[in-house]
């Protein structure tokens, strides 16, 4: 694996949307950044479920060195999953909550998912004591969330299939070993549960080395969509190293870039890969990506829904700074695996 990686391109089938489908400005309450969504189609609607961190702005950031003085979970709901949004008036969850369990210190990353007409939010939590995989359940008028279940730290990127699969729910997860890979060499898991509170029969699925474009880390980002030919499965990537890399973005360095691929599961036993496509699928590239926001280079999928028309909609943080729609058809998506065999 070379240190220095080469300029990516994205798959042709996907097409961007030139612009942000949800930035800072547009919430009903303090943000500096929106990102990393989740979306679901739910009730005739899409609902959206996102990062917002808030108590600075890039002035005061680089010049002042004043950190962000919290992060909020909110929700937005739009009749056709691309503009219109109309936000809920607060936050579902906020790190400044005085409520809150003291050991927490803040969720992000969420990602929701509907199972037996029940709603799921996967989420990373940072506690006092590490980094973990949650799992909650949202009430049906999406007003109060509960926490089910956390793994021990540091694990995160946990994602839901959207059904049981052989009686049992089953996630992507994605641990953190650090004293056994060298360095940070993050891989993606994966591990069953009969209620969503005891986890188990874990197994070990795809690694940043079978990935020919990253070098740091990898993991899951939205739940799999089922297909004829298995369960289409987006994750991210990351390399770094690149010391051509500087600053990019409002921090002193920033050097990682964040793309997606994409692999294809076993309907019956998803810790089986039947087909990794071995390019990126989604790279940044555009100038909401590389060239402005906090962390430039980054897009962060968190979403990923099939319209009745085979349209797949992906949604992602981009430079963790905005929320980013892509499309691509079904079976171009698909039709891409056979083309590298
Ligand atoms: C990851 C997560 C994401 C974020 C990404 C890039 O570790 O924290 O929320 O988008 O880094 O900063």
């Amino acid at each position: 694996m070379p240190a220095v990686l080469p300029k990516l391109v994205g798959a042709s089938c996907i097409h961007k949307r030139p612009e942000p489908i949800m930035v800072a400005s547009d919430l009903p309450y303090p943000c500096s950044l929106v990102f990393n969504a989740g979306v679901i189609k739910y009730n005739g609607e899409y609902v959206m479920i996102f990062r917002n961190d808030y108590g600075t702005d890039k002035e005061r950031f680089e010049r002042e060195g004043r950190d962000f003085t919290g992060t909020s979970i909110g929700i937005a709901r739009s009749k056709n999953g691309v503009d219109g949004w109309r936000f809920d008036p607060l936050p579902i969850i906020d790190s400044n909550d005085p409520n809150k369990d003291p050991e927490l210190r803040r969720y992000y990353d969420p990602r929701i998912v509907e199972i037996e007409g029940k709603l799921y939010l996967c989420l990373a939590m940072s506690t006092q004591h590490g980094i973990c995989g949650a799992i909650a359940e949202l009430s049906p008028d999406l007003k109060t969330c509960r926490l089910i279940s956390h793994s021990v730290p540091d694990n995160r990127n946990m994602v839901l299939f959207p059904e049981k699969i052989g009686g049992e729910f089953v996630r992507l997860e994605r641990p953190m070993p650090v004293y056994s890979r060298g360095r940070d060499r993050f891989d993606i898991w994966l591990s069953h549960s009969p209620d969503l509170v005891y986890w188990g029969r874990n197994a070990f699925l795809l690694g940043v080395e079978d990935v020919p474009w990253a070098n740091d880390k990898i993991g899951p980002t939205a739940s799999p969509i089922k297909t004829d030919k298995g369960w289409l499965t987006l994750f991210h990537a990351v390399d770094r190293d690149d010391e051509t890399r500087g600053k990019n973005g409002w921090e002193k360095k920033w050097t990682k870039r964040y793309t997606a691929g994409m692999m294809l599961l076993d309907l019956e036993d998803p810790s089986k890969i039947v087909a990794l496509y071995d390019k990126p699928l989604l790279v940044p590239d555009m100038h909401v990506e590389t060239d402005e926001g906090f962390r430039e280079n980054v897009i962060f999928p968190c979403a990923m829904l099939l319209e009745d028309d085979g349209e797949v909609k992906i949604y992602y943080g981009a430079s963790d700074t905005c929320v980013c729609l892509a499309t691509a058809q079904l079976d171009e998506l698909l039709a891409l695996f056979d083309e590298r065999v």
